[in-house]
């Protein structure tokens, strides 16, 4: 399923995102950016410990990455250039600033995606696992945020959001539709 705006595409595949061969590649990271479960977990398994290295130097030298803030790395093993390391927000009910943290995680991950030149991107819907956001809502967020992005930049022409099991992948199919 595939959805072109401008000269640009959103594409939806169902798989395991280190697989992806794209400039670069979004991990659903934590403020410590030290690794963890989930996509982060594979992520760096997959990249090898060069990832973990940069990661450290970012944190020696930045401290801990906010929610809603983003970071390159180099990709490590992975068929990638970068890997942009991001923090979603944690669900609390949606009223912690949740829609608005999760949107900055799609915005500041394109935005430096764009800054390093990159032609094609793979998302993972970021939140939705451990840190419990609703599927349903974190897909409107997720393909409004990079429709707005395509409306408004020409630079990137794929932007593929990576769903790891049929349901996820269901209800980004859904809401792309319906977008
Ligand atoms: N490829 C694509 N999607 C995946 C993969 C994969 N290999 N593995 C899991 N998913 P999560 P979060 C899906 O928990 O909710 C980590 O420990 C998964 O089914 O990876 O943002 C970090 O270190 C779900 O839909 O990220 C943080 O502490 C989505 O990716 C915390 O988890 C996100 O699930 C971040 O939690």
């Amino acid at each position: 399923m595939e959805k072109k705006i401008n000269n640009s595409i959103i594409k939806l595949i169902q798989g395991n995102i280190t697989k992806e061969e794209v400039d670069a590649i979004v991990n659903a990271a934590n403020s410590s950016l030290m690794g963890g479960g989930g996509v982060d977990g594979a992520i760096h398994r997959a990249g090898g410990p060069a990832i973990l290295a940069e990661c450290k130097e970012i944190r020696n030298s930045q401290g801990k990455l906010s929610t809603g803030q983003a970071v390159a790395t180099t990709a490590g093993n992975l068929k990638a250039k970068y890997v942009i390391h991001t923090v979603g927000p944690v669900y609390k009910g949606g009223h912690k600033r949740e829609p608005e943290l999760l949107a900055s995680c799609y915005q500041k991950s394109l935005m430096i995606a764009k800054e390093k030149g990159c032609k094609n991107i793979a998302f993972p819907s970021i939140s939705t696992g451990v840190y419990g956001y609703p599927m349903d809502k974190a897909a409107k967020i997720a393909l409004s945020t990079i429709a707005k992005f395509l409306e408004e930049n020409s630079s990137i022409f794929e932007i593929r959001m990576v769903l790891f099991g049929e349901e996820a992948f269901n209800v980004f199919q859904k809401t792309l539709q319906e977008l």
